[in-house]
């Protein structure tokens, strides 16, 4: 099942969508009914399908969720290690012991303040020269970790600010519009098997193509277990908790971002989350 959010009578309100159309369900957000879901012991989706109205009409997505704590992992893919252990200048090695160490990274994203929905802007740090998009699945948790659903993210980072020292990676990580999650939540139900998704990146400014990339979730290094599992060590995150599960696709410094740029983030089985970037101070 597609679980997301539209704006019903002014109200963000949780939907099912059906192709272009949603069936809303009033009085509820999509963190109300994944604690309601929780509390009366009813798989997500059919509390949601047995909640629709049964009208169906066209709808815009929103952002699908408004998580109180969005965590992300870095390095889970050996793209991403290798990447920066290259390029960084930072500690020889430093991002290669976590890809292969057990403990995986993880750090906190920031919260509903700093997320965005589809088609709107996301941030350009002014103190950033090179700002990219990291296209990221993203698990949406139940209490306990239980993956409740999946979605697209765009972990938007100042990797100038991470390459000139490690200790400036929650300054290049956590800003306004630093997070893009969307169209849709999917539900397990639906996507049955999250390790085999081709995810895409494009980004564009003025109609060409600046960059193109593309990677699968069978190269993900990590189960997505072991990632809730490490999240949850002492540390109860509440339901509704967005965790960005890394990037395998990295851009080019050529093509970092700057205002205007359209950034396009594509899983066939979940659809494509676009917004263009803007500079924030
Ligand atoms: O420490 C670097 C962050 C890595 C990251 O966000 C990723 O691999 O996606
Ligand atoms: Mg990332």
């Amino acid at each position: 099942m597609r679980l997301g959010q539209i704006r019903l009578e002014n109200e963000i309100t949780a939907a099912v969508f059906e192709g272009d159309s949603a069936r809303p369900i009033p009085n509820h957000k999509v963190c109300d009914l994944i604690r309601r879901s929780e509390a009366e012991s009813i798989p997500l989706h059919e509390l949601a399908l047995s909640l629709a109205s049964r009208h169906a009409e066209p709808a815009t997505p929103l952002q699908p969720i408004h998580p109180t704590e969005v965590w992300a992992c870095g390095c889970t893919y050996e793209m991403s290690a290798s990447f920066r252990d290259a390029e960084h200048g930072t500690r020889e090695g430093m991002y290669a012991y976590v890809y292969r160490e057990p403990r995986p990274e993880i750090f906190f994203k920031g919260t509903s303040r700093v997320c965005v929905g589809p088609g709107q802007a996301i941030g350009i740090r002014v103190d950033s020269q090179f700002t990219a998009p990291e296209p990221e699945l993203a698990l949406i948790l139940g209490s306990h970790g239980k993956i409740v659903g999946y979605t697209l993210a765009n972990d938007v980072s100042a990797w100038d600010i991470e390459r000139e020292n490690p200790l400036y990676l929650p300054q290049s990580k956590v800003f306004t519009a630093c997070c893009a999650l969307g169209p849709v939540i999917v539900t397990p139900d639906e996507l049955t098997d999250p390790y085999n998704l081709t995810l895409s990146c494009t980004i564009t400014r003025k109609g060409a193509t600046r960059f193109e990339g593309a990677t699968s979730t069978s190269r993900l290094h990590r189960k997505f277990e072991t990632l809730t599992e490490y999240l949850l060590r002492a540390n109860q995150v509440p339901a509704g908790s967005v965790l960005l599960t890394g990037t395998g696709i990295i851009v080019t410094e050529d093509a970092a971002l700057a205002a205007g740029d359209t950034v396009t983030i594509r899983v066939a089985q979940i659809g494509e989350l676009s917004n263009t970037a803007d500079v924030v101070e």
